[in-house]
């Protein structure tokens, strides 16, 4: 039987046939293109996927509500119910474990970026601040503000700086997928990692899954190409295993590892608050949480089911319980998550050893495009169909001691979801304008904190937030302060014009630069204090 006569069996066994429905019409390379297509695909595997997803579909999110209850209030921390001797040792504890070279941080930057429309990998995204940093650079510079930080507090820590030097006390872990993978690796490469040392940044791929229509017929993208997208956040811990991450991070020594999504500008990578509190708490798997804005407001929220911690995620929590609020009118189901979690080691050994196959399903309806609409060489239009994805916080459900830490949105969540409208439409949240603005206010109070005064272009003072805006910015480079400490020098007595721009010492081309090209109205106001 030849090659083709057998793949047409197999797809006959799974009722996937009309994926060769093209095959007479289509040329050599395509065919060859469509057969390694669908090689690839392991058909017992997803027609089962498909299978469980619509099986967790019809279980859904509405009947478990009856069972979810919030939080325990001895597995949830606070910064704003913690005094500053208390987040001092969580800082503390953080600090030590990151000098030992014990902490890695995962960037989860395998998704597509649809909604904000733009056709690379979202971290290269440029949210137009003074700098031009994109959401890469940015996280990068946090990680080496914190390296030093940390061997500053804890110098005897690491007796062998030169060696972390060269060996990175921080891997970055970043997943990709096939559709941000080499991009990203080619943005690295043409940026020499930012200031990172090219083997601490270990970038490595998550799966891809077929999309189906609702009566399970796999979806042809083009004649000759099956429509797949990547599998969901939760696809980390296949990758980890397919990659053998974790055995890379053993090799290191690391114990925690920090995981978070891309687009949160404000985000602390590898806080070590953060890290200090969920040591403090024992916790093999903690999550960050901020009071949700409003009940509709698109993040999970954090509860435990039938004795299973969970995040219910926005698409799937019903109207009612987003909207339940406790007798002192919160909401009681208000902590939001912000894709920011901890995890050991050991815990992820464990998923991936016990239950990495069971992972629960969902089921996102898109628009996809597909060969069988208008003209099928171009892909014709979209239709309705379903992707399957993996949640990267379902593990929860298999934490013994789990953990949420309570933070300030204003300080650490503005997420970067979609494009600014064009004018005279209604505004979106999470866009660059006002990721940008959480970002220049966030500075601005560090630098009144640190004992500086900032002015605007007329001298009038600026305290107030509301009188910030793009045109007149003010950002801290993430080389200086990685939230907000080692400003005094800098800032305290001193009068700051706007826009205001403070870098590090070895960013002197960067200030040059920017000065060539005039840039934003910076001029020469940048690392400018007037007395
Ligand atoms: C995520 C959270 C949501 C809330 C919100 C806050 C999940 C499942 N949901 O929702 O509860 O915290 O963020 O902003 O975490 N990604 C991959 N591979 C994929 C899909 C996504 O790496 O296949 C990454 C993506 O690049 C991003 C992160 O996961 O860094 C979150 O993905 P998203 O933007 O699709 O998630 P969102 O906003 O629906």
């Amino acid at each position: 039987m030849s090659d083709i006569e057998k793949l047409r069996n197999k797809l006959a066994h799974y009722g996937q046939l009309h994926l060769l429905e093209f095959w007479d019409e289509i040329n050599d390379d395509e065919r060859k293109e469509l057969f390694e297509d669908l090689s690839e695909i392991d058909f017992e595997e997803v027609t089962n996927l498909y299978r469980r997803a619509m099986e967790s579909r019809a279980n859904g999110r509405e009947k478990s509500d009856e069972h979810i209850q919030p939080i325990p209030a001895d597995r949830r921390g606070s910064i704003v119910k913690s005094s500053p001797a208390v987040l001092k040792a969580y800082e503390d504890a953080g600090m030590e474990q990151i000098a030992l070279g014990a902490v890695a941080v995962l960037l989860l930057a395998g998704g597509q970026g649809t909604r904000l429309g733009v056709p690379y990998p979202k971290g290269m995204y440029d949210v137009g601040l003074p700098s031009r940093k994109t959401l890469y650079q940015i996280q990068a510079e946090r990680i080496q503000c914190l390296e030093r930080l940390a061997l500053e507090r804890f110098p005897a820590r690491n007796q062998n700086f030169d060696d972390h030097r060269r060996h990175g006390l921080i891997p970055w872990f970043v997943m990709t997928s096939e559709h941000t993978k080499e991009a990203t690796q080619d943005f690295f490469a043409q940026n020499n990692y930012f200031g990172l040392n090219p083997e601490d940044v270990i970038i490595f791929e998550q799966g891809m899954l077929p999309c189906f229509t609702e009566s399970g017929k796999i979806i042809l993208e083009s004649r000759s190409r099956v429509a797949k997208a990547p599998d969901g956040n939760g696809g980390l811990y296949q990758a980890l295993k397919d990659n053998e991450i974790l055995s890379k991070m053993e090799s290191r020594a690391i114990e925690y590892v920090h995981v978070y999504g891309v687009d949160n500008l404000l985000v602390r990578v590898g806080d070590p608050v953060f890290l200090g509190y969920c040591l403090a708490k024992g916790a093999d798997c903690g999550a960050k949480a901020v009071e949700k804005a409003f009940p509709t407001e698109a993040v999970g929220v954090f509860c435990v089911c039938d004795g299973h911690y969970e995040v219910v995620e926005y698409s799937e929590i019903s109207l009612e319980t987003a909207q339940r609020r406790n007798k002192d009118g919160m909401l009681t189901f208000g902590a939001g998550n912000i894709c920011n979690h901890f995890f050991t080691v050991k815990f992820l050994w464990d998923v991936i050893k016990k239950h990495g196959c069971s992972m629960r399903l969902h089921v996102a309806r898109r628009k996809i495009n597909t060969a069988w609409t208008g003209n099928p060489e171009s892909g014709g239009e979209p239709v309705v169909g379903l992707k399957l994805e993996k949640f990267v916080f379902d593990v929860f459900w298999w934490s013994q001691h789990f953990a949420t830490w309570e933070v300030r949105r204003e300080d650490e969540f503005s997420a970067l979801k979609n494009a600014d409208g064009a004018p005279g439409t209604e505004p979106l949240p999470d866009t660059p304008t006002s990721a940008r603005r959480a970002y220049f206010s966030l500075h601005l109070r560090w630098i009144l904190a640190a004992g500086g005064s900032v002015v605007d272009q007329q001298g009038n003072p600026v305290t107030e937030l509301s009188t910030l805006n793009s045109a007149l910015p003010c950002e801290v480079s993430p080389l200086v302060s990685y939230a907000g400490e080692g400003l005094k020098s800098m800032a305290d007595g001193k009068l700051f014009k706007l826009p205001i721009h403070l870098t590090a010492p070895e960013e002197e081309k960067l200030r040059n630069d920017m000065l060539k090209n005039n840039c934003i109205g910076i001029n020469n106001l940048i690392n400018t204090a007037l007395k």
